[in-house]
């Protein structure tokens, strides 16, 4: 993400990803897969947004593995610390610092129209915070610190990729250009896992129901056991149609692991009825997976390269934000010294 060291031509892209939990299918296959994918063609930075998760209470001890966790992820899946800029949110200060100044540019309104806060926010009646609320000013500000053109997402992010455009707009038009205008990068294919037990909503790490998802850290026999269970219709014909939301789903799974299409697909179930299916569904999971788990298990036991690796990214994380925090705060008429 250096500017020193980047090709002028190379366009850039940044993602984060909260330590709330185990990543799941969902996170991999709209999210995680298509990052390193991305990392031979774009000048990519990935981070762990632990300032986010903590807009829900987190235990301490827990939390701070879950951001160990997720930072090895990132590495287990196929990124490469020396090809992507790789760091922990909460180790490069200028992000919650950037957040006030966005803040004061993000309208209540159209913080209040948010589908990610209207959920969280009835979900956790008890703590309604205002960090909960400024959720997507601090999601601006990871994103406008590095200048990135694409934002790959999840299709339920959407959302917030475009309230960040219009602040990073309205920001430009009062001060002068300061931020480049990201676009959301949504794949077609995996942009929306849904749960295995209500086809109908996302496949989500924090759902209390451990049925509905599968986490990365799945043994085979869970992940054959969790797709067994998947909520299905009561037809037996594989096809894709209206409707059939919980085959849909695992349809979707599985097109996007195999890279076959629908029509092959029910071709290759026909007459064999959802049983065969859901078995083969979860093979080809378990079968994607099982690189992954084993260097996720090995990285896990090297915490020192893992702080290594957490400090080399914060260094370089720091530098390229704080040029763009100071060009804002210039800007903006304060004295930067
Ligand atoms: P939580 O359940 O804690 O709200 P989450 O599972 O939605 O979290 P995030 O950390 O918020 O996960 O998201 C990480 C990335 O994974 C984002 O780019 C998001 O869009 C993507 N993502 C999350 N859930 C899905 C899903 N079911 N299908 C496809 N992509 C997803
Ligand atoms: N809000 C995102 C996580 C996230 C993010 C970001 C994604 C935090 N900061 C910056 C892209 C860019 C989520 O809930 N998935």
């Amino acid at each position: 993400m250096e500017n020193t060291t980047v090709a002028p031509h190379k366009k850039r892209a940044l993602s984060c990803i909260q330590p709330t939990g185990v990543p799941t299918l969902g996170n991999y296959l709209g999210a995680m897969r298509n990052w390193v994918e991305m990392q031979d063609e774009l000048d990519c930075a990935f981070a762990v947004a632990d300032l986010h998760a903590i807009t829900v209470r987190q235990e301490a001890a827990q939390f701070r593995n879950q951001i160990y966790e997720m930072f090895a992820l990132l590495i287990a899946v196929g990124l490469k610390p020396d090809k992507s800029l790789l760091f922990v949110q909460s180790h490069v200060p200028a992000h919650a610092e950037m957040t006030w100044l966005l803040a004061c540019h993000s309208q209540f309104g159209e913080l209040s129209r948010m589908t990610q806060f209207k959920d969280k926010s009835a979900k956790h009646s008890d703590n309604i915070n205002l960090g909960m609320f400024a959720y997507p000013s601090l999601m601006a500000a990871d994103i406008l610190l590095y200048q990135p053109n694409y934002v790959p997402v999840g299709d339920d992010q959407k959302q917030h990729v475009e309230l960040t455009r219009d602040i990073a707009e309205r920001f430009n038009n009062v001060h002068g250009k300061v931020f480049v205008l990201p676009e959301p990068y949504i794949l077609k294919k995996g942009g929306r896992v849904k749960s295995l037990q209500d086809p109908t909503k996302k496949m989500s790490k924090s759902d209390e129901n451990q049925n509905a998802f599968i986490s990365l850290k799945d043994s085979p026999d869970t992940i054959m056991r969790k797709c067994k269970r998947a909520v299905t219709d009561s037809e037996a014909d594989v096809r894709y149609a209206q409707g059939k939301d919980g085959i849909n789903n695992l349809m979707e799974i599985y097109a996007t692991i195999t890279s076959k299409s629908f029509d092959e697909i029910t071709a290759e179930f026909k007459g064999r009825g959802y049983g065969d299916f859901k078995v083969a569904v979860a093979e080809a999971v378990i079968e994607t997976l099982r690189p992954v788990q084993q260097r996720f298990d090995d990285l896990m036991k090297d915490k020192a390269y893992l702080e290594q690796m957490m400090k080399q990214g914060a260094e370089r994380a720091a530098a390229i934000s704080n040029r763009t925090l100071d060009k804002a705060l210039k800007k903006m008429g304060f004295v930067v010294l």
